[in-house]
C-alpha cells in the first residue's frame, strides 16, 4: 500500500539542502548568530552524537530517549540546551530519503505543517539538517497517542470518546478550512499532551485540497480507515477524512476497527460494501451517528458541523478534562450532579481532605455520612480499591472500572509463554532471563512453614503475659510499606520498605520495579523470570508497565511513607516477590518468596512480620503508635509477649490454618 502512494511534486522538492530550507528554518526565531552553511557533501558516517547542533543557528540540542520509529524517521525526545525546552524530533537520515520522491514526501510534510497553528494540531516548531540527518522539531506529547490509550483500554466510555472526538473535529475543521486534507487519520496520529489535550499530527500523507477532477487518485493512508471512494480511486476529499473519523469513533467505542478482517482483500470488500456490525452495547445515538458517517457516498456523509450537532454530542455528557489515569484505566466520569458531589464531599470528610464549602444541616449530613461509610466498608473488602498506609491513614478510594485481565495486552504473551515463541518475541530488549525460582518456593510452602513456626512458638509460650527483650540490632529485612488492592480490575500493587514496587497481576504474572528504576523484572506464572531495561520494555508488556507505573505514582502521591529503608543496589539480593495475598474482614496477609509473612490489621494499623533474614526467625510487631519492635522468635517462645501481640499472633495462626485447609 505504501509504495502506491505518490504525492504531487512541490517547488521545494529535491531542494531540502538548499538555501530556502535554511532561510525557512528560522521558524524558531533564533537569537543565536547564524553560522556558515555546512558543506553538504556527505561526511562519512559519524558515531551517534548526543548533542545535535543546528548548523544554521548554532543552537544545540541534547538527544534524549527514543520515542519510536515512523516512516523514514527515528523519533527522539530532544532538549534545547539553552532553554531546556523539550521537543519530539523526527530524525530522518539523508540515506533514507535519497530518492527524489522520498525527499518530496518530507518536503511536502514540512511545507504543509509548518504554517499550521491550532490548539488541536501538533505544533511544528522548526527544522534543519546536518550532514547526516534532517531534523523536524515538533510539540512534545508526553502521553503518546490515542493508539497507546486504546492498547491499554481497548474500549473507551462514550463521554471519553466525545471528549477526544470534539478535539479531533476542532483540529480537522481548521485543517479543512486551510485547504489541507490529512489523509491518514488514525489513533496513532492523535497525540496526547501532558494535560490530556489531543493534537492531530503526522502530516506525512497530507495534501492540499484540490478540485475533484484534479485530485490525485492514488491510495494513501492506513488500509483499515480508507474510504470507499479512495479504494475506487476517485480521489481523497474532506469527506474521506470524515470517513476515517467515523472509523476512529467506531474503534474507540467497539474496540476493533469497523472493517477489520484477517485478509486485506476482504477488508477492502467490506469497506466498498460498507459492511460492518454495530455491537449491542452501543447507545442508539452512537449507532445513529456512526451510520451517518460511514456512508458509501461522500456526499451523503455527515459533515463535521453536522457531526457536532448530532444528539450523540448534544445530549451526552462531555467532560471538560480527563484524568491522566484514564490512559490506562476506566475513569469515574459523571456529569456534575448532587449525588456525586455528596460522594466526593463525604469521601473527603471521611479521609481528611474536606475542602467543600457547601453547608448542610449537621443532622442531615451525619445521616448521609453514615450511609456511605457502610457502603464503603462493605465494598472495600472485596471490590473497591482500598488502601491503607503504614501509619494508619486511609485514603479515599479511586473509583474505576478499568480493563479486565483478559483485555490486557499481556494476556497474549502469557498464553504464548507456555510455548517457545514468547522468548523469541521479547528477546530484543531483554537484559536477562532465568528460571530465577527453580527451587520453586510456593505460597502454600511458605504458608505451611510460617504456620508451623508460629504454632510452635505459641505452644511453648508461658501462659501469662511476658515482656520480651527486643533486639537492638538485627539483620535488615524487607516488608510491605504501602499497598493498593485493585484486584477487581488489575491486581495488587505494593511498595516494599526498600522502595521497590511490585504488582501481582490478576493473570498471575508479576512485575517489579526496583528502587533505582533501572530495570523491570517480569515473572510469568511458570516462574520464568525476565529482566528488561525500563526504557526498553517490550510492546506486549507496555500495558502492564503502565499499570505498574500508575500504581507507583499513586502510592507515591497518595499514601504516606512508612519506614522505607535506604535504597539497595539492585542485584545485591535476590528479587523479593509477593507470592500470595489474602484479605479477610480484619486483616491483610501477604506471603513472599523468601518465606516472609506479613499481616496488616486494618482497624488499628498494627502489623506482624515474620521473616528469616539469616539463621533465626525474627518476629516484628509494629504497634498502633507505629513503634516497631523486632524479637527473636525463640526468645518470644521462652518469655511470652504482650496481650496485644499475642491476640494478633493467634489471629494470624487461625488465618493460616484456614488457608492451609483450603
Ligand atoms: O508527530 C509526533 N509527535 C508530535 C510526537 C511523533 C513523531 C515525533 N511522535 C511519535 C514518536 C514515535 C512515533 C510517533 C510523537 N511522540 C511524542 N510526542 C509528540
Amino acid at each position: 500500500m505504501e509504495s502506491a502512494c505518490y504525492i504531487q511534486s512541490h517547488p521545494y522538492a529535491g531542494n531540502l539542502q538548499g538555501a530556502d530550507i535554511y532561510r525557512t528554518s528560522t521558524l524558531s526565531s533564533p537569537a543565536a548568530p547564524r553560522t556558515p552553511k555546512p558543506d553538504m557533501t556527505r561526511a562519512p558516517q559519524q558515531p551517534t552524537c548526543k548533542i545535535i547542533t543546528d548548523p544554521c543557528t548554532g543552537r544545540t540540542y541534547s538527544k534524549g530517549r527514543l520515542l519510536g520509529k515512523g516512516g523514514f524517521a527515528r523519533c527522539y525526545e530532544m532538549t534545547e540546551i539553552s532553554t531546556n525546552k523539550i521537543y519530539a524530533v523526527k530524525v530522518i537520515p539523508h540515506s533514507r530519503v535519497a530518492k527524489p520522491h522520498q525527499r518530496e514526501k518530507i518536503v511536502n510534510e514540512i511545507e504543509l505543517h509548518r504554517d499550521l497553528s491550532h490548539k488541536h494540531v501538533v505544533k511544528f516548531s522548526h527544522y534543519f539538517e546536518d550532514a547526516e540527518n534532517i531534523y523536524i522539531f515538533l510539540e512534545i506529547c508526553s502521553r503518546k497517542s490515542l493508539a497507546h490509550i486504546w492498547k491499554a483500554r481497548h474500549t473507551l466510555l462514550e463521554p471519553e470518546v466525545r471528549y477526544y472526538l470534539k478535539q479531533i473535529i476542532s483540529g480537522l475543521k481548521y485543517l479543512h478550512l486551510k485547504g489541507i486534507l490529512h489523509r491518514d487519520l488514525k489513533l496513532g496520529n492523535f497525540f496526547i499532551n501532558e494535560n490530556m489535550e489531543l493534537k492531530v499530527g503526522d502530516f506525512g500523507l497530507a495534501a492540499r485540497l484540490e478540485p475533484l477532477e484534479q485530485r490525485k487518485k492514488t491510495i494513501c493512508g492506513t488500509p483499515n480507515y480508507l474510504a470507499p471512494e479512495v479504494l475506487y480511486r476517485q480521489g481523497h476529499g474532506p469527506e474521506s477524512d470524515v470517513w476515517s473519523l467515523g472509523c476512529v469513533m467506531y474503534t474507540l467505542l467497539c474496540g476493533t476497527p469497523p472493517f477489520e478482517t484477517s485478509d486485506l482483500k476482504e477488508t477492502y470488500r467490506c469497506i466498498k460494501q460498507v459492511k460492518f456490525t454495530l455491537p449491542a452495547c452501543l447507545s442508539s445515538a452512537a449507532r445513529h451517528l456512526i451510520v451517518g458517517i460511514l456512508k458509501r457516498s461522500p456526499s451523503e456523509r455527515l459533515t463535521l458541523d453536522q457531526i457536532l450537532e448530532h444528539e450523540f454530542f448534544t445530549k451526552g455528557y462531555t467532560p471538560d478534562k480527563l484524568p491522566p489515569s484514564s490512559c490506562v484505566m476506566v475513569p469515574d466520569l459523571h456529569p456534575p450532579n448532587p449525588a456525586r458531589s455528596l460522594f466526593t464531599k463525604v469521601a473527603k470528610s471521611l479521609f481528611g481532605k474536606n475542602k467543600s464549602k457547601a453547608k448542610k444541616a449537621p443532622s442531615e449530613e451525619k445521616e448521609e455520612i453514615s450511609k456511605l461509610v457502610t457502603g464503603l466498608v462493605k465494598t472495600s473488602i472485596c471490590r473497591q480499591l482500598s488502601y491503607k498506609t503504614v501509619d494508619g491513614n486511609e485514603v479515599a478510594p479511586v473509583a474505576g472500572l478499568a480493563l479486565t485481565a483478559s483485555s490486557s495486552p499481556v494476556e497474549a504473551l502469557t498464553e504464548e509463554a507456555s510455548g517457545k515463541s514468547v522468548s523469541r518475541s521479547i528477546r530484543g530488549s531483554l537484559v536477562g532471563s532465568s528460571d530465577a525460582f527453580e527451587d520453586c518456593v510456593t505460597a502454600s510452602g511458605v504458608m505451611e512453614t510460617a504456620l508451623d513456626v508460629l504454632k510452635n512458638c505459641l505452644s511453648s509460650m508461658p501462659k501469662e503475659e511476658g515482656k520480651p527483650t527486643c533486639l537492638a540490632r538485627h539483620e535488615p529485612f524487607v516488608w510491605v510499606s504501602k499497598w493498593v488492592d485493585y484486584s477487581n480490575k488489575y491486581g495488587f500493587g505494593y511498595q516494599l520498605s526498600n522502595r521497590s514496587i511490585g504488582v501481582l497481576f490478576n493473570n498471575g504474572t508479576h512485575m517489579v520495579l526496583p528502587a533505582n528504576h533501572r530495570n523491570v523484572h517480569y515473572n510469568l506464572t511458570n516462574s520464568r523470570h525476565f529482566v528488561f531495561p525500563t526504557s526498553a520494555v517490550p510492546e506486549q508488556l507496555q500495558g502492564q508497565m503502565s499499570i505498574l507505573q500508575y500504581f507507583a505514582s499513586y502510592m507515591e502521591k497518595n499514601l504516606m511513607k512508612g519506614g522505607d529503608l535506604p535504597c539497595q543496589e539492585e542485584g545485591t539480593k535476590p528479587l523479593l516477590l509477593l507470592l500470595q495475598w489474602v484479605k479477610t474482614e480484619h486483616a491483610l496477609l501477604m506471603l513472599f518468596n523468601n518465606g516472609t509473612l506479613q499481616v496488616n490489621f486494618y482497624n488499628d494499623h498494627t502489623k506482624l512480620i515474620l521473616c528469616k533474614p539469616q539463621d533465626s526467625y525474627l518476629l516484628t510487631y509494629i504497634n498502633r503508635d507505629r513503634n516497631s519492635q523486632t524479637f527473636l522468635l525463640s526468645s518470644l517462645a521462652e518469655t511470652g509477649c504482650s496481650a496485644d501481640m499475642l491476640h494478633r499472633l493467634k489471629y494470624a495462626v487461625k488465618l493460616l490454618q484456614q488457608k492451609a485447609a483450603c
